[in-house]
């Protein structure tokens, strides 16, 4: 694991006394002020590097959890081009959890204590995961709404100070975007279709509205980090800026597929000149968060069975490995003979 002692190769030297710190933290918040990019070998805060473990973590998580609502329609999806396009989308989750991983490591976590702390229920990943897809409007509904949250709080991470992440959430981006439009396709299909398929989106639409809007996390005022990751431009909105973002950009959409949004108290506020919604349960945010969910369980067993069904995987790789490092010692022994 890299730390604050390893940064002697970073463009600051390692501070030892309290001053020193605060100038090279000074320094730091310059090179932040002027938008630099930071790169795994600068100097960088402690807390700094431990807020990225953080987020880049959980997001990493919730891409990887994320591909258990979806998946759980591949076999059953409705055609031979809606199950090549599904089975893409998922993979396409699995690479943006790997790509995140790296960008992790490169802060000095390992992998392994990334999936400790997933497995043990240490980490969190995002809320939405833990909601269930009970129809195949439900992956409609998905492809809209979450990847289209995803999609609103992404781009701007696209210009986070920390160059790894940053450089990993432009093509997350583009994959996302192709995700939204096959969402919006399957809803636009069905919201055209016979009564029964419009009720079955409608119903989507009704169970998956609340628990996109939570995904932008608490608002403003219970945000405990959102102050210093924007003054690290680690984010660049706030959690409310991007949710009001969101809902105005969705509301239009939902009207086109004429669908309606569960929410008896949304209008358009002439005066804000943005959609004003009613107030969101908080009580069922936090439950999901603290593992009552209605899907917490299930997906946590799935993440521990499949990591214990591939501990075989990773015993050959490992002994592979060993065997090729011993291969490349014994030859270059050899060569020295
Ligand atoms: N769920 O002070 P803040 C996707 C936690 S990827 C669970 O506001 P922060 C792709 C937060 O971690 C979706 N926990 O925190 C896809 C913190 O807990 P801690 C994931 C949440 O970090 C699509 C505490 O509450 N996206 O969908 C949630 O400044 C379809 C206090 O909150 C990302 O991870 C939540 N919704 O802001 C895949 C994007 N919200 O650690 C498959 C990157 C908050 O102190 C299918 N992350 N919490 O114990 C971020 O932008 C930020 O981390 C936020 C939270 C905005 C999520």
């Amino acid at each position: 694991m890299y730390t604050q002692a390893l940064d002697v190769h970073g463009r600051e030297p390692v501070p030892a006394a309290a001053a020193e710190v605060a100038a090279a933290a000074a320094r730091f918040q310059a090179r932040i002020d002027a938008d630099e990019k930071i790169e795994p070998k600068d100097w960088m805060p402690d807390a700094y590097r431990q807020t990225l473990i953080r987020q880049i973590s959980q997001h990493a998580h919730s891409e990887i959890v994320g591909m258990l609502p979806e998946g759980n329609w591949i076999t059953r999806a409705p055609s031979l081009r809606r199950k090549a396009v599904l089975i893409a989308k998922v993979q396409d989750e699995g690479g943006h959890g790997m790509y995140l991983y790296s960008a992790a490591e490169t802060l000095g976590i390992s992998r392994a204590q990334m999936f400790e702390q997933l497995l043990s229920g240490a980490a969190k990943y995002s809320s939405i995961f833990n909601y269930p897809t009970l129809t195949w409007a439900d992956v409609g509904a998905i492809g809209w709404l979450v990847d289209g949250a995803a999609i609103m709080n992404q781009i701007p991470i696209c210009r986070c100070s920390y160059g790894p992440y940053a450089r990993a959430m432009v093509r997350i981006c583009k994959e996302e975007s192709f995700h939204q439009r096959q969402g919006f396709e399957i809803m636009l299909t069905l919201a055209r279709g016979s009564a029964a398929q419009h009720a079955m989106a409608q119903d989507a639409l009704n169970r998956w509205w609340w628990p996109s809007i939570m995904m932008f996390g608490p608002s403003d005022a219970d945000s405990k980090h959102t102050a210093q990751s924007m003054r690290w431009k680690i984010k660049r909105f706030s959690n409310d800026e991007l949710r009001q973002k969101f809902i105005d950009i969705t509301v239009p959409q939902a009207r086109f597929l004429e669908l309606s949004i569960p929410d008896p108290a949304l209008r358009w506020d002439e005066a804000t000149q943005h959609f004003s919604s009613g107030p969101i349960d908080w009580n069922e945010f936090h439950a999901v968060l603290k593992g009552s969910g209605p899907c917490n369980r299930e997906r946590l067993e799935a993440r521990r069975s499949a990591h214990q069904a591939g501990a075989w995987v990773r015993a050959a790789a490992t002994a592979h490995a060993a065997k090729q490092a011993a291969r490349a010692l014994a030859s270059q022994e050899a060569r020295q003979a």
